[in-house]
């Protein structure tokens, strides 16, 4: 089960990882949100739906795979690899307390990209020898949406960079004011949910973070 080529440069590519989280996103807006952050043009959109049951969370997931286009951005469930297959998700994102990459991948049921959530150096070269396609890094500042993690702040941006070549996605208290510093750590590719969420309006939001990021490599 090898990955298709296509999955690698589109996630080589990007820059922005936006994500429906539905502490923010109440389920009937979950449409109209997919469809303002694909206006805005983000690379990838999670699912990210902790407390609800499954069958709602699978309802959710095919709302979102209708309201982003084949050709549009990555679309990427948080947990539950099992409905990988059925959502026609491209991937799955994992923490350091759920499933391993190879177990992801095997229950996702097909090729898809397994990302995983680091909050170290160590388990950053830890995610990437396990063989995941991406990580996140974090969270950089003390976030909201997740309550409970200690901040590792924007030095380990530089420090990963240095270390591990899978693509890397800085996550956690970034927003407008906070982006500077975490560009001039070296972060190539960034996460930002509550900023995004909250936000008057989303496209505008998506197309002023973008301006600030570096631009994609052609190839
Ligand atoms: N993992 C590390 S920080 C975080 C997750 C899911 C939450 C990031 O949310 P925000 O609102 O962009 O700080
Ligand atoms: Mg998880």
């Amino acid at each position: 089960m090898s990955l298709p080529d296509s999955y690698r440069t589109r996630l080589a590519r990007a820059r922005l990882y936006a994500i429906v989280d539905t502490g923010y996103v109440q389920p009937d807006r979950v449409a109209w949100v997919t469809g303002q952050l694909v206006a805005g043009g983000v690379d990838l959109i999670q699912l990210r739906a902790k407390k609800l049951p499954l069958a709602e969370i699978a309802r959710l997931g095919d709302v979102m795979r209708t309201a982003i286009p084949s050709d549009g951005p990555l679309f990427i469930l948080n947990d539950h690899p099992d409905m990988v297959s059925t959502l026609g998700a491209d991937g799955i994102h994992v923490g350091q307390d759920d499933l391993s990459v190879d177990e992801a991948r095997a229950r996702a049921g097909r090729a898809v990209l397994v990302g995983k959530s680091t909050h170290s150096l160590d388990q950053a070269i830890a995610a990437e020898k396990e063989g995941a396609d991406y990580i996140g890094v974090g969270p950089i500042y003390a976030t909201p949406t997740k309550p409970d993690y200690v901040p590792v702040g924007p030095a380990l941006i530089g420090q990963v960079r240095a270390a591990v070549r899978v693509p890397q996605f800085c996550i956690g208290g970034i927003n407008e004011r906070t982006l500077p510093e975490v560009l001039a750590a070296g972060a190539l590719r960034i996460v930002v949910v509550s900023a995004l969420l909250q936000s008057a309006d989303l496209p505008a939001y998506c197309r002023r973070l973008r301006e600030r990021l570096a631009p994609a490599p052609n190839f």
